[in-house]
């Protein structure tokens, strides 16, 4: 509770409280231009778009940050119990539209620009994207927090501010390179530097016995301290006044750093080094698979949970004197488990710092995380080299031993002397390199483990966590990925949302969105399958004009755009993609003249980035390129089939490609995918499915109905029987001969090729491709022929539409909020 006088003087803060600007076009202009002049310092009669950009996005900062003033304000007074979302990445993207949108101004804005002779589209195409992510994880992150803002949650998300985000992918000659994505190069409006915001964090040095008051403790001598400050990004919802913080984390020098290296005169040595400090939050880590043993990697996950956990701690101090209210009061998210130290580090605070008894601060840590898994595969949990610990954070490695040992202890009573089992469930991992496993340690100490479908749930009890499962059942939930429709239908597709209100007489859906199955009364209606189709057209324009600006492919827009847009990655079989379009081209190439008419056109798209270190994937990159060059140059062949790769892939590409697509292809190898959130994207934008049984496509599946989309390839159960027969497959013969066409040299590269085809070779197919190209072709057979009964397609189209609701995001955080975390909305109600 907050003390009498603090809340005497909240009183009269919220008495003063008013939306304090206005939004009428003339305050809106007046604003844009004081900001020209003042925050971007050019003169208001000569600025341009980029100017203009800043401008604006200065003045909607304004708009934001009363909101969550208030807001904060508000959570403080009520101080209702909080999640705190941890993720070491977040994928943001563009924030302007997204901002205007939520906060309900976008029109009065686009009027204003208009009224200023600026475009509002053009204006807003200046910004570009936050992406401190890799991929569908990170995404996700940022979906959640807008669900978290809009359903009125008192929530924060934490975070890294990494100075360089995911590197730009430049294409040269068809191969990937990788360019550095210097983001705040221009400065970045929608972030609040906290400087008195600060927690100092520690590393290396040792660790020594303290008496205090009759006590005995531990005492950390830090070897090294960096200062940790804070940006805040504020985060509206939508149809709400709640706007909350996503808190991102910048490392600066410490002042009490190195003290010793001034005193003993070497000024420049000392300075440099205090340099060093900033290279913990410089760059985010590629999607590398492993980083095993890399000291950095470490230091970032250490960094940005200790001032997290030290924010949270001075949080609740600041209300609260007992640490028995704690977990009342707070929920910890551990978004895979990259934040697992924060389990560490609370302890280390409460125990060392507190002064709590062991068994107390232990159970205050049991009740308050909740770890959520996206990762099916054994290779991809997370193991911390035991050496490395032990150098870097002395003190968790003690306090990880003894987390370890009375587990164990409980353990070996209830499974008793089963050592395999015992070693397998150890959060110390024996052997060449001794670890400690991220993944244990966080189900150990987690009260709930969380799938992000219910198929990854099935996986996870029966693979990785089959131990833990059987040890503890109750511990192990599903909620399903969502995505939130504010960005993916109302931002990036603004007529389709448009047409979607009209029909079903309001915009309603936009906050509960389940709202959409009342299109589905309408879906054979003419009159909505044409306007439908009207503004399906416009997309389609709009990215074939981005295609052609791009590449100077021009496409036609008769022909099916099909899709296949994420990260590039085995598993992910953009390979069956491109052998795909290579049976594809041998057909039409083969076939008589006159059978050509009956060919359904294609206009393929792929997009992705290939981690830096992953070869095979780069050489995907090269063959589509190569395929793409042979078929787009057979004038013989013309509009019948493009191939079209889109660099750079990234949330504000993926916000215009996926409102254009007819087909979106989602072809993981079944049970490698946890859930896949991409496919929701499309799904709400009334794009159809080409798609394997994996992750969410199941529960996608029950809700649009399998005859809604087009299914193909092995099941998760069939997979690893498929694996075991390996070298005695049969082999399939179209499949064996398009290989064979790579192989062979036709699309040029032949020796470079050489590895990749062998991926793919009996015995040696891994991820099936040669068993599921049957079953993909007859698939894509059935598309082209749903495609040629363009009403038919409508309607599909609109009833994938009107089932995407339970994607949604919104869904998910309750979910999250009433089954895991426990907290209430708390909607500021000024
Ligand atoms: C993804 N994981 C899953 N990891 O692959 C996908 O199925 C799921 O829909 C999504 O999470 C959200 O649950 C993922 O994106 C990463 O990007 C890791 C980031 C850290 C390095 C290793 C990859």
């Amino acid at each position: 509770m907050v003390s009498g006088e603090q809340g005497a003087k909240a009183e009269r803060m919220f008495a003063l409280m008013d939306r304090f600007l206005k939004n009428d076009p003339i305050s809106l202009q007046k604003d844009i231009l004081d900001h020209v002049e003042y925050t971007v310092a050019r003169s208001r009669f000569n600025f341009d778009d980029f100017e203009a950009y800043q401008a604006l996005s200065h003045s909607v900062r304004d708009r934001l940050i009363e909101r969550w003033h208030d807001t904060q304000l508000y959570f403080k007074r009520k101080d209702p119990k909080r999640v705190y979302f941890l993720s070491l990445e977040f994928l943001m993207g563009r924030s302007l539209s997204n901002s205007v949108i939520n906060l309900g101004i976008r029109d009065q804005y686009a009027d204003a620009l208009g009224q200023l002779g600026f475009e509002y589209e053009v204006v807003a195409e200046q910004e570009g994207d936050a992406a401190l992510g890799n991929g569908g994880l990170a995404r996700l992150s940022a979906c959640q927090m807008d669900s978290l803002a809009t359903l009125d949650y008192p929530a924060w998300g934490y975070g890294l501010r990494y100075q360089y985000g995911l590197f730009r992918q430049v294409i040269l000659d068809g191969f990937q390179h990788e360019q550095p994505d210097y983001w705040l190069n221009f400065g970045n409006p929608w972030e609040i530097e906290r400087i008195h915001v600060t927690y100092p964090v520690k590393f290396y040095g040792t660790v020594e016995d303290e008496t205090l008051n009759g006590g005995k403790y531990k005492v950390w001598i830090p070897g090294e301290m960096v200062e940790a400050v804070a940006y805040d990004n504020p985060i509206p919802g939508y149809g709400t006044r709640n706007t909350i913080t996503l808190r991102l984390w910048a490392a600066k020098p410490s002042d009490q750093y190195d003290i010793e290296s001034y005193n003993t005169g070497d000024y420049i040595n000392a300075v440099v080094n205090r340099q060093k400090a900033e290279t913990i939050s410089s760059v985010l880590y590629p999607d590398d698979r492993s980083y095993q043993g890399k000291e950095l990697r470490l230091k970032q996950q250490y960094f940005f949970v200790s001032a997290s956990v030290q924010d949270i701690i001075r949080r609740f101090k600041d209300a609260h004197s007992n640490f028995d209210e704690f977990p009342e009061k707070v929920a910890l998210q551990l978004n895979d488990t990259h934040p697992s130290l924060a389990i560490v580090e609370v302890m280390r605070i409460l125990v060392d710092e507190e002064h709590l008894d062991w068994n107390r601060a232990s159970d205050i840590v049991g009740k308050i995380f909740s770890f959520t898994s996206h990762t099916v595969i054994a290779e991809g949990l997370e193991k911390i080299p035991v050496d490395l610990l032990a150098s870097l954070l002395p003190r968790h490695l003690q306090i990880i031993y003894s987390i370890n040992f009375k587990f164990v202890e409980e353990l070996k009573k209830k499974i008793g002397l089963d050592y395999n089992r015992l070693s397998r469930m150890s959060i110390i991992e024996e052997g060449a390199v001794k670890s400690i496993r991220s993944a244990n340690l966080s189900i150990v100490c987690s009260h709930t483990v969380n799938g992000v479908s219910r198929v990854h749930l099935e996986l996870l009890k029966a693979n990785v966590f089959k131990d833990f499962y059987e040890l503890w059942p109750e511990k192990f939930q599903f909620k399903t990925n969502g995505v939130t429709q504010r960005r993916w239908i109302v931002v990036s597709n603004p007529s389709l949302s448009a047409l979607i209100s009209k029909w079903l007489g309001t915009e309603a859906w936009i906050r509960d969105v389940e709202l959409l199955t009342g299109l589905r009364e309408y879906a054979a209606d003419s009159f909505l399958q044409h306007e439908w189709k009207m503004v399906r057209k416009v997309n389609k324009m709009r990215l074939a004009e981005y295609i052609e600006a791009m590449s100077g492919l021009k496409v036609s827009l008769d022909a099916m755009f099909d899709v296949q847009i994420k990260r590039i990655h085995e598993y992910k079989r953009q390979l069956l993609n491109i052998l795909g379009i290579i049976h594809r081209y041998d057909c039409i190439k083969n076939m008589e003249k006159s059978d050509r008419r009956k060919v359904v056109p294609h206009v393929c798209i792929i997009g992705g980035k290939a981690a830096p270190g992953y070869e095979v994937a780069k050489k995907i990159i090269k063959l589509c390129h190569a395929v793409a060059e042979k078929i787009n140059n057979d004038s013989d062949v013309g509009d019948l089939l493009k191939l079209v790769f889109i660099p750079d892939y990234n949330v504000s590409v993926a916000e215009l490609v996926i409102p254009g697509a007819d087909l979106s292809q989602h072809l993981s190898t079944a049970g490698n995918e946890a859930s896949g959130t991409g496919s929701m994207k499309f799904l709400m934008n009334g794009c159809l499915l080409l798609a394997t049984e994996d992750g969410s496509t199941v529960e996608i599946i029950e809700e649009i109905g399998a005859d809604n989309m087009f299914l193909f390839g092995s099941k998760v159960h069939d997979v690893p029987i498929l694996r075991e027969k390996g070298p005695d497959l049969k082999v399939n013969l179209q499949f064996a001969r398009v290989v064979r066409m790579v192989r062979d040299g036709y699309f040029g590269f032949k020796d470079y090729f050489k590895s990749l085809c062998d991926t793919v070779e009996v015995g040696n197919d891994f991820y099936l491709l040669g068993s599921d190209f049957e079953s993909y072709l007859e698939a894509q057979a059935a598309a082209d022929k749903a495609f040629v009964d363009q009403e038919k397609w409508t309607q599909m189209s609109i009833l994938s539409t009107a089932g995407s609701g339970r994607f949604s995001s919104d869904r998910t955080i309750q979910d999250y909020a009433e089954n895991t975390w426990g907290i209430e909305p708390c909607p500021c109600p000024f």
